[in-house]
């Protein structure tokens, strides 16, 4: 991509609205604008990322074994009003009405819609287990949205559905996704705590948030320190078996974590003073088991094998992308900007032309472009005029992991510059040396 015919209206002060730094920073990079309280447009640097956050969680929540579909963000009040939740949801929910006077809600979150396609469908346990997840908006009518994305009234969240004969079924699905989650939040370049949790509005009793530690978090949370330590699950794991499932499952829950909601001061304090950790967090995603609390009142059952009908057990699985993003910058950045991990940068390297119009910087700047772009590579080209100076911030502040600077000099002596954004480091390389560093 050509920064002269690119979108990313950069912003050259800090926005005043902005009091955490990943708000500041997606607001002065041209990430995301507000279009309304609480409710964002994502720029074409912000989308790049977002795209990138949700590849990821896809690919794992398929390496898991759960399948992708795409349910409405508009739904009828009647499947709430099913399950006894219309009335209680209160004011978080957005309630519409068409033109036939039919109420209607943006969704806040799809318990009801997910038993509703189950029910219609699936009538054996033969066609269990099942998991069935979407990547969708949701509206939640929050009272306090602030921080730009962090907590907004529209926002993007990954939600999985899972249905089992048994309870024993469904707490082997409830680790699966516990297991993808610890792999998803690690290639994120996260290190997130499964903690005990509430359920508020969605129910049940077994549930864990998985909370990135961060001071601008909103939730309070304590736990063991040993977390940092934990080795995370690897890309072979088995998820088919039981036992390795469930062990890694204990092994992470071994210890104490807990929110505020959930905090036991005795069993905290049993932990010897080092080794505790009393910290701010943010919560990234938040897995539930509920049994039949849907499957009851909409009636969602299967035949088992004993010929009778069985409620089935349910779990849901949210993991907010358009959280993420900004958690990620809360946890990766400098006085400088943005620092992505490269798993999720919106672009793997900035070329940067020092001297637009010198055919030797042209010259090269074309040839390192297009070789990246063949080898598969996101690159942003800078080839606007505008001073050295500026180029080299903006380049900083959008977190670019790797720098390609192509001034006059160097490239005479067939050279160029490479830095790295996150430590710093510089080396100059041959033209043809950074080519094969950079496409290695
Ligand atoms: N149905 C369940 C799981 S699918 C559910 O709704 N869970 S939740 O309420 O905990 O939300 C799941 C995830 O969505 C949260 O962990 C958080 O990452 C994200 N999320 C929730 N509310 C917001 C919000 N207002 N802004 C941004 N992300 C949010």
């Amino acid at each position: 991509m050509r920064l002269s015919r690119y979108f990313m209206p950069i912003l050259k002060e800090n926005p005043k609205e902005a009091e955490i730094v990943s708000h500041r920073l997606m607001l002065r990079t041209g990430m995301i604008r507000q279009q309304s309280q609480g409710i964002y447009s994502w720029l074409p640097l912000g989308k790049r990322v977002l795209d990138k956050v949700n590849a990821i969680i896809r690919e794992e929540q398929n390496r898991a074994g759960a399948i992708e579909l795409s349910m409405p963000t508009l739904q009828s009040a009647e499947l709430w009003q099913e399950s006894g939740r219309y009335e209680d949801y209160g004011k978080e929910m957005l309630r519409i009405r068409d033109r036939q006077d039919r109420p209607m809600l943006y969704g806040p979150t799809n318990e009801e819609m997910i038993t509703d396609i189950f029910r219609s469908s699936v009538k054996s346990y033969k066609s269990l287990p099942l998991n069935l997840y979407h990547i969708q908006l949701k509206f939640r009518d929050e009272i306090r949205p602030r921080f730009g994305t962090m907590r907004s009234r529209e926002f993007l969240m990954k939600d999985a559905y899972s249905f089992d004969l048994t309870q024993a079924d469904a707490i082997h699905s409830y680790n699966k996704m516990f297991v993808a989650y610890l792999r998803t939040f690690d290639r994120l370049g996260l290190r997130a705590i499964p903690m005990r949790a509430d359920t508020g509005p969605i129910g049940g009793n077994h549930s864990h948030e998985f909370i990135i530690l961060a001071d601008t978090g909103e939730s309070e949370v304590f736990c063991h320190k040993s977390f940092v330590d934990f080795d995370i699950p690897a890309v072979d794991t088995d998820f088919d078996s039981v036992e390795g499932l469930q062990s890694i499952f204990d092994k992470w829950t071994s210890v104490y974590a807990a929110t505020s909601e959930m905090h036991d001061e005795a069993a905290f304090g049993a932990i010897s003073e080092g080794d505790r950790l009393s910290a701010r967090g943010i919560e990234v995603g938040h897995i539930f088991y509920f049994g039949t609390k849907y499957s009851e009142p909409m009636g969602a059952k299967v035949q088992g094998p004993d010929g009778k009908e069985h409620l089935v057990h349910m779990g849901s699985y949210g993991i907010g992308p358009t959280r993420l993003v900004p958690a990620i910058i809360e946890a990766s950045h400098d006085e400088n900007g943005i620092i992505w991990p490269a798993s999720v940068a919106p672009f793997d390297a900035v070329v940067i032309n020092m001297k637009p119009g010198d055919e030797g910087c042209d010259t090269t700047c074309d040839r390192l472009y297009t070789a990246l772009q063949n080898a598969g590579k996101d690159v942003l080209y800078d080839d606007t005029d505008d001073r050295a100076g500026t180029k080299f911030a903006t380049a900083d502040l959008i977190g670019v992991p790797v720098q390609v600077i192509a001034g006059p000099r160097a490239v005479a002596a067939g050279e160029v510059e490479l830095k790295d954004r996150k430590t710093g480091a510089r080396e100059t390389l041959t033209i043809e040396a950074a080519i094969n560093k950079l496409t290695a």
